[in-house]
């Protein structure tokens, strides 16, 4: 992580504190960093808030960072997925966003992943 990101949110740079959760929210110090989201702050992280339908669409609502590009994944099961990206919110996101996925999955399993994008 970086001295100036922990300093921001927190963290002392020396201690090794990289697997620690200082906010308690389920995401360590070091996932914080790489999704952009503060180590500081429990409201802060990365997740998918909530899901609904509407008709043949699907909407879901997923909080992160602002300085990573999203991806929303899909897959029909668990067993041996095969993780398919149905979209692709670029950085700079904004902390909280709505997906609405035109004609989307209706069954399955939904997962944020990020990409960390430098300065
Ligand atoms: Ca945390
Ligand atoms: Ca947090």
């Amino acid at each position: 992580m970086d001295n100036s990101w922990e300093v921001a949110n927190g963290l002392d740079p020396l201690i090794d504190d990289q697997h620690g959760d200082i906010d308690g929210d389920g995401q360590s110090n070091t996932s914080e960093f790489y999704s952009g989201t503060r180590a500081d702050d429990p409201e802060s992280a990365l997740r998918i808030c909530s899901m609904r339908s509407e008709g043949l669409n699907s909407c879901i609502v997923l909080q992160g960072g602002s300085n990573v590009t999203q991806y929303v994944l899909h897959a029909d099961t668990l067993v041996n997925p095969f993780w398919n990206c149905i979209y692709t919110n670029a950085a700079p996101a904004t902390e909280l966003s709505e997906v609405v996925l035109i004609d989307g999955p209706q069954s399955g399993y939904y997962r944020v992943k990020v990409i960390h994008v430098t300065n």
